[in-house]
């Protein structure tokens, strides 16, 4: 079965790593929020990309999620006596990342073309893809004015209250290289349980992407479990914008996107709602704290669309 799954942050880049353990490398495809990327002591830094890399790699830092394992913090800790900005910490390995990217995209590499040599150095053999080429950077609106997406999420701790998002330069921005293709040729797409405002969002934001969805079987992974986001902001940004944050309110929010909808045991009393909206649900264990985790909730997500596609 070919898969094309969409992903940004940690909770997608962990179900990506289960999908790419229990799926021949050629059958999977991941594409990548660049939403997040933005530019920091002159380097571009692509936060969603790295997080699935170095989880697929094995080389993330398994407390945070992001960064990578076995860091030293010379650079930063350079920086921090001179007086610079550390609000947003670059470990030193992650560091040459940003460095050599910057080098490459300077010298007119495509980001997809980068990231494709990065996952052959890296060892991944699934296909990793971001949206686009074309840079697009998220806008949040907030009760503090707009605020610049990582100055949202890392500088103020995604304190202030959300009211809306924008994808600036989404307009301008077309797929990825290969991006059309894979989901013109996927079986299957898994919506990863990442963010939908911020890390899903600007992916079908994408001019093109959601005509080629259209016609696709759609199965999303819950990012809510018992009315909260095991990471990040999600569950904050649903009640900001007066949606009680619940496995049901992100399957109403995809809506009419999706086939399945995959979410967790202690919600499982939505099951019946979930139903209703035409989604076929599935209610299994979908924290997952290891690697095996993710093997086995890729497993249940695959064998649950196998059902799907079937009937
Ligand atoms: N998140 C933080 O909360 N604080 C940081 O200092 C930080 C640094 C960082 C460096 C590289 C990288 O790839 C990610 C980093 N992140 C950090 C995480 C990242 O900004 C967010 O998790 C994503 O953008 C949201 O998906």
């Amino acid at each position: 079965m070919k898969v094309v799954a969409l992903a940004g942050g940690v909770g997608g880049a962990k179900l990506a790593d289960g999908l790419a353990q229990v799926l021949p490398p050629e059958d999977l495809t991941i594409i990548v929020n660049t939403g997040d990327d933005f530019e920091h002591f002159g380097l571009t830094i692509c936060p969603d990309l790295d997080t699935v890399c170095y989880t697929l790699a094995g080389l993330a830092n398994p407390q945070t999620g992001w960064g990578r394992v076995g860091e030293t913090q010379q650079a930063m800790s350079s920086v921090e006596v001179l007086g610079g900005p550390t609000w947003f910490w670059l470990g030193d390995r992650d560091l040459g990342t940003h460095l050599e990217r910057t080098r490459r995209l300077r010298a007119g590499d495509t980001l997809s073309a980068i990231t494709a040599d990065f996952c052959r150095a890296w060892g991944i053999r699934a296909r990793v893809l971001p949206m686009s080429d074309q840079p697009v950077r998220t806008f949040v609106q907030t009760n503090e004015g707009e605020l610049a997406f990582q100055e949202y999420f890392v500088a103020r701790r995604c304190e202030p209250a959300v009211s809306s998002f924008r994808f600036d330069g989404v307009e301008q921005a077309r797929p990825a290289p290969g991006v059309l293709d894979a989901v013109a040729a996927a079986d299957l797409m898994v919506v990863c349980p990442s963010n939908p405002w911020v890390s899903v969002a600007p992916i079908l934001a994408v001019p093109g992407l959601q005509a080629a969805l259209a016609a696709k079987p759609i199965v999303a992974v819950s990012p809510i479990i018992g009315g909260q986001a095991l990471k990040g902001p999600a569950a904050k940004m649903f009640s900001e914008l007066g949606i009680l944050p619940s496995a049901l309110a992100v399957a109403q929010h995809y809506g009419g996107l999706l086939r399945g909808f995959v979410f967790d045991e202690v919600d499982a009393a939505h099951s019946e709602a979930i139903a209703a909206l035409g989604i076929m649900p599935l209610v299994t264990a979908t924290v997952m704290k290891d690697r095996t985790d993710r093997a086995q909730l890729a497993s249940e997500v695959l064998a649950f669309s196998s059902q799907l596609l079937a009937a």
